[in-house]
């Protein structure tokens, strides 16, 4: 059953399982064409966790801002398609949740290292807050922050295991959150490392 963090935020424990091989082939050949890299932000700090993305828009920053961007600008050409199987997952999983006709255009790719953190932020650079966005983990096991609506608030830690799922929408789509540092342990399909899919309708 899907465990409620808050009306909106839903936890969908296992629900990616039985895809997780062919997920993580799929990542594979993503960054075959787009690279892992460590963005920069606008402050001009190296981000610990190293990205790429695929589908029609890629997240990305620079000393310029936060955006979402058809191009790879390491490359200069556009990122990678949406591997069938990832749209699907992610429709299938807001559906789970509630939101129904989830149709992501963009799929931020999150791989974090033993020792690497995601500190709390809010995501607030898609057009449109009323689409959920849908969060796959996979490999290493890591403490999620979940926070409340201003930096401030009191969080809570909920650990992420490989194929949980979470939905986050409705009202809990700009809570705070962030990621502690991963701990060096071995999983059998990602070695040393925790992958996260994010999937969002930016566009
Ligand atoms: C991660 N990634 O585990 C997380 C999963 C990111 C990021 O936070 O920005 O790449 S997505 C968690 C998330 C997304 C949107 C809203 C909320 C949480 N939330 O309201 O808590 O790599
Ligand atoms: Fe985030």
């Amino acid at each position: 059953p899907p465990e409620v963090l808050e009306p909106g935020a839903m936890v969908l424990r296992g629900f990616a399982l039985r895809q997780a091989a062919d997920l993580l082939a799929a990542v594979q050949q993503i960054t075959s064409q787009a690279p892992f890299r460590h963005l920069v932000t606008p402050g001009g700090l190296r981000m610990s966790v190293a990205m790429t993305n695929c589908g029609e828009l890629g997240w990305v920053s620079d000393r310029s801002g936060y955006r979402y961007d058809p191009i790879d600008p390491d490359s200069g050409q556009a990122w990678p398609a949406m591997p069938p199987l990832f749209h699907q997952l992610a429709l299938d999983a807001a559906q789970a949740a509630g939101f129904s006709g989830f149709a992501p255009d963009a799929c931020l790719v999150n791989r974090y290292a033993p020792g690497t953190r995601l500190s709390l932020h809010q995501d607030r650079d898609e057009g449109n807050y009323a689409h959920p966005i849908v969060s796959v983990s996979l490999g290493i096991p890591a403490l999620f922050l979940w926070g409340g609506a201003q930096r401030a608030d009191k969080t809570r830690r909920i650990a992420l295991l490989h194929g949980d799922v979470v939905v986050w929408g409705g009202p809990a789509r700009l809570r705070f959150h962030g990621v502690l540092p991963l701990p060096e342990a071995r999983h059998p399909l990602t070695s040393t490392s925790r992958i996260n899919l994010t999937f969002r309708k930016a566009g």
